[in-house]
């Protein structure tokens, strides 16, 4: 019988009998069809299924623009698309292809040419879903999957051991082309994890990016969204590690960078232009070869914003975690703990950078010089509601014509040399719930490494004595993600004292559970019409404008009757 009768043939018997409703046609390789390629052929664009049963299929294919869900019954550990000896891309979609056009659950291996070997997209939009691109090696761009003026969504897929030229070992997004890639892997890829260049703009949301030359490239007006990722172990960059963005405007959220490295700058991320806004993120445990082991920002009018994350053991001869160069960077919410360097352990800031640190912690930073901070060349840095202690050799270093304001800040040993006092500052233990501590072996080196617990201990002088005029920015929390100020004023450091505590007394306790219930007044739109006092931001614990059971639990556990 003819191929096309069999499709006809099966289309007829899934059929449901309506009529004028088209039926889909589930189709079976190599059932029906010898090769998935001749399946997609006879396929109806818009109504047809190929199902692919376990196995190697050694082919490449185009959708030539048809609107078909291909995939495979088993999964991808068990149905291979090779292209090996073949030559070429492996799947290709060319033809203007749109999100109905599905390629769901191949490894694809094998891939060769000058882009895109497992996949090539060309003004096309195509949805990829748990697939699994390995060995494709390309001499141009995208060893795993080349995306040019195309915009795929790339689901659950891995992209493994795939190698480029310079763009993209694993992705290459080319002249706009701006995928969503949701819950990806992007392991050991020779080059990039994923490139993003001219205009390309991808939003990246829970992927991991582990072992690849960079893990994620931006370069000429491509602004990735990233959310939820983890960068670790990228180790061939000469600049940035985990991540490179150069002219290009990056928001980062929820993400953590662990032990990437750059053989020059940024272990954890390098931005030179472009506006950088990083929140909630950590950065433990990278190196960068001569300057920002954790986070290096260069140049440019741009904004950067880096607000609660942690920095924790990363390593340069210059700036340890964060190194400023002629920017202007504000950080909030943030700490600074077992950085190292040379020069500025916690935060080196260099020719004219002006940094604005408000509400962060520095300590257990060391360095020759400043180990919280090192200023130099008419940089000005200005903190407020900090606490810089047990950093050494000295908190805060200015040299060269910097100099640093600081109000408002527990600075152990007092005020540094050539700096501004901007008042209401002290030089007393803050108090930590345990301070950090490098260990027997009296080096931070990422063994018996303990980073303590920078919360603050109820007689902490450090508790409401920040800026009494300080007003929260929308929607900031303090780096524990509850209230920024609680009992009328903001404290030192990047954690609020007294969540729970509705008496101010210092202690969570009967008399507190007594003013539950009348903070428990339903949805923040209802606070309105119920007295709501900004005492009752005490029982608030995940900071979401309301007082509901959610915040229950966590009360219970820190209630001491
Ligand atoms: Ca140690
Ligand atoms: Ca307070
Ligand atoms: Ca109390
Ligand atoms: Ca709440």
């Amino acid at each position: 019988m003819p191929q096309t009768t069999r499709w006809a043939t099966a289309a007829i018997a899934v059929s449901t009998g309506m009529p004028g409703v088209a039926t889909a046609a589930t189709v079976n390789v190599p059932g029906d069809f010898a090769t998935i390629q001749a399946c997609i052929d006879a396929a109806v664009s818009g109504v047809d299924e190929c199902v692919v049963a376990p196995g190697t299929y050694h082919e490449t294919i185009d959708f030539f623009g048809k609107a078909i869900t291909l995939r495979s019954s088993g999964g991808a550990d068990v149905t291979t698309i090779d292209a090996t000896g073949i030559g070429g891309s492996v799947v290709t979609c060319a033809s203007g292809e749109g999100p109905g056009t599905v390629l769901d659950g191949f490894t694809i291996t094998g891939g060769t040419g000058a882009t895109g070997g497992g996949m090539h997209n060309d003004h096309s939009s195509p949805s990829v879903a748990n697939c699994t691109f390995t060995g494709n090696v390309v001499s141009g761009s995208g060893g795993g999957m080349y995306n040019e003026y195309s915009s795929p969504n790339v689901t659950d897929c891995t992209f493994r051991a795939n190698a480029g030229g310079w763009c993209g070992g694993g992705m290459c997004n080319y002249h706009t082309g701006s995928p969503v890639v949701t819950g990806c892997v992007f392991d050991g890829n020779v080059g990039s994890g994923m490139q993003n260049h001219d205009r390309s703009s991808p939003v990246v949301m829970g992927c991991t990016f582990t072992g690849n030359l960079v893990g994620m490239a931006n370069s000429d007006a491509s602004d990735a969204t990233v959310g939820n990722c983890v960068f670790s172990w990228n180790t061939g960059g000469l600049l940035g590690g985990g991540m490179y963005s150069e002219g290009s405007n990056l928001r980062v959220d929820h993400c953590a960078f662990r032990g990437n490295a750059a053989k020059s700058r940024g272990g954890g991320v390098f931005c030179r232009l472009g506006n950088l806004t990083l929140t909630n993120c950590s950065f433990n445990g990278n190196t960068a070869g001569e300057s920002g082991g954790g986070l290096f920002i260069e140049f440019g009018g741009g904004t950067s914003v880096v607000r609660g994350c942690e920095f924790r053991g990363n390593t340069a001869p210059w700036g340890g975690a964060v190194f400023n160069f002629a920017r202007d960077t504000v950080v909030g919410n943030c700490t600074f703990v077992g950085n190292a360097a040379e020069y500025g352990g916690g935060m080196y800031n260099y020719v004219n950078s002006s940094p604005t640190v408000t509400d962060s912690t520095f300590s257990g930073n060391t360095a020759a010089y400043g180990g919280g901070m090192y200023s130099i060349y008419d940089s000005r840095a200005t903190m407020t509601n900090c606490v810089l202690w047990g950093d050494s050799a000295l908190e805060v270093v200015n040299d060269e014509g910097a100099t640093s304001e600081i109000s408002f800040t527990d600075v152990q040993g007092g005020l540094p040399v050539g700096a501004i006092d901007g008042g209401g500052n002290i030089d007393i233990d803050p108090m930590f719930v345990s301070p950090p501590d490098p260990g027997p072996d009296g080096t931070w080196d990422g063994v018996d490494d303990d980073y303590g617990d920078l919360r603050l201990q109820a007689g902490s002088p450090c508790i409401d004595a920040g800026d009494p005029t300080f007003a929260t920015s929308p929607g900031e929390t303090d780096l524990e993600a509850h209230a920024r100020v609680l009992c009328g004023r903001v404290d030192m450091g990047a954690y609020e004292f007294g969540i729970g505590d509705y008496d101010c007394d210092r202690s969570v306790d009967l008399t507190d559970f007594a003013n539950w219930s009348a903070c428990m007044i339903g949805p923040s739109t209802a606070e309105t019409a119920v007295p709501h006092t900004p005492d009752c931001e005490a029982f608030d614990f995940d900071a979401d404008g309301d007082v509901d059971l959610v915040d229950f639990d966590p009360f219970q556990m820190i209630f001491r009757p």
